[in-house]
């Protein structure tokens, strides 16, 4: 049974602004895939980590190969997508902003345009079916492949910011953190900063990304994905720190991806606290609902309980959120006025 507290946390509006697509999809999902697909011989808990499991970081981006292997279809990922968008907002998600990377595969047919274009088709679905929830998309760079494949990348999300009437805002760089080195990359994602796309950037999640940072830091972003080791108490810098406060550049922290994938030590240590005793933009998010087996109310249920935030702290906390969105300002207005309507008389 639901207690008073779940209830809360699930009827909270909240926007989701770091989830990956395939990363995100439930067990009843996957479960619809593998059916389609058994002689792939997947089984669901080879593409979720459960309650109280940990792995490795390296073990988690395993996971993500596996999801690939079932998800390979224009058809899939129109399912995927669309049971994603829905879960989502059936957890009381107003505002999500997805973020994926295209991919091809000759033996389906799919390209990496048909990708955007099917994930944008499932966007408009939703609309259509009037799913309570808005939803923009990130098309996302995996830094493993390099600057070609990046360039070729940002070239397509411009294309589709252009022609998908608004539905494409910005640029995610994500992917194994100790694979591949940001220097490479930073033509494609100034280019992609001077057409106007929005740079969402996987910064400091593993230790050993410093010089990498303070490279990328200088664009500068217009959000950071994780920034574990940004803070001199974990081996990060005062300089690093100054540059994000300087800039305002808000924070998307996902607190049990980063516990289960061990990039933190516990939940009371998550960087989460640092940021938020500053004062400074901070936004809780899943990152992958499904391989990480929670949703956004807990993760906010999470933050609350381990750093002792009120109801009305968390509201706050879910209402800031709607400034760091990347879709223009009447949006904003929009989510704004909702916040407002649906804001309890006490709490
Ligand atoms: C970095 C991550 C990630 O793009 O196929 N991804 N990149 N750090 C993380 N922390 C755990 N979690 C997910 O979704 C899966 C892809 O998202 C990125 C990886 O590139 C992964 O392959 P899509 O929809």
């Amino acid at each position: 049974m639901e207690s008073e507290t779940d209830i809360f946390y699930k009827e909270l509006p909240k926007v989701e602004l770091h989830a990956h697509l395939n990363g995100s999809v439930s067990v009843q999902t996957i479960e619809k895939v593998i059916s389609r697909k058994p002689h792939l011989n997947i089984e669901q808990n080879m593409t979720a980590i459960g309650k109280g499991q940990r792995r490795t970081l390296d073990e988690c981006f395993q996971v993500f190969k596996v999801i690939h292997q079932l998800v390979d279809s224009e058809e899939d990922i129109l399912m995927v997508a669309t049971d994603v968008i829905k879960e989502f907002a059936a957890d009381g998600v107003k505002y999500l902003e997805l973020r994926s990377t295209p991919r091809e595969e000759t033996k389906t047919g799919l390209t990496k345009k048909s990708y955007i274009e099917t994930v944008i088709k499932a966007i408009q679905q939703c609309k259509i079916d009037g799913v309570d929830i808005d939803v923009r998309f990130l098309v996302a760079i995996d830094r493993r492949n390099g600057t070609e494949v990046a360039m070729e990348t940002v070239k397509l999300a411009e294309e589709f910011m252009l022609s998908s009437d608004g539905l494409v805002v910005g640029l995610d760089l994500s992917g194994d953190p100790t694979v591949g080195h940001g220097k490479d990359l930073l033509p494609a994602l100034q280019k992609a900063k001077n057409c106007g796309l929005k740079l969402s950037l996987h910064l400091s999640e593993v230790p050993t990304q410093q010089e990498e940072t303070d490279l990328l830091l200088n664009l500068p972003p217009d959000r950071i994905g994780h920034g574990t080791f940004l803070h001199p108490e974990v081996g990060g810098s005062q300089s690093l720190v100054d540059k994000v406060r300087k800039n305002n550049i808000p924070l998307e922290l996902c607190l049990t991806s980063n516990v289960k994938g061990q990039t933190v030590p516990s939940y009371s240590k998550h960087h989460f606290n640092y940021w938020y005793q500053l004062g400074h933009p901070s936004v809780i998010c899943t990152d992958d609902k499904g391989v990480f087996s929670t949703d956004l109310s807990q993760e906010y249920q999470l933050a609350a309980s381990t750093f002792g935030l009120s109801h009305e702290d968390v509201w706050k906390l879910s209402q800031q959120a709607i400034d760091c969105i990347f879709a223009p300002d009447d949006m904003i207005q929009q989510l704004k006025q909702k916040w407002v309507d649906m804001k309890p008389q006490v709490f």
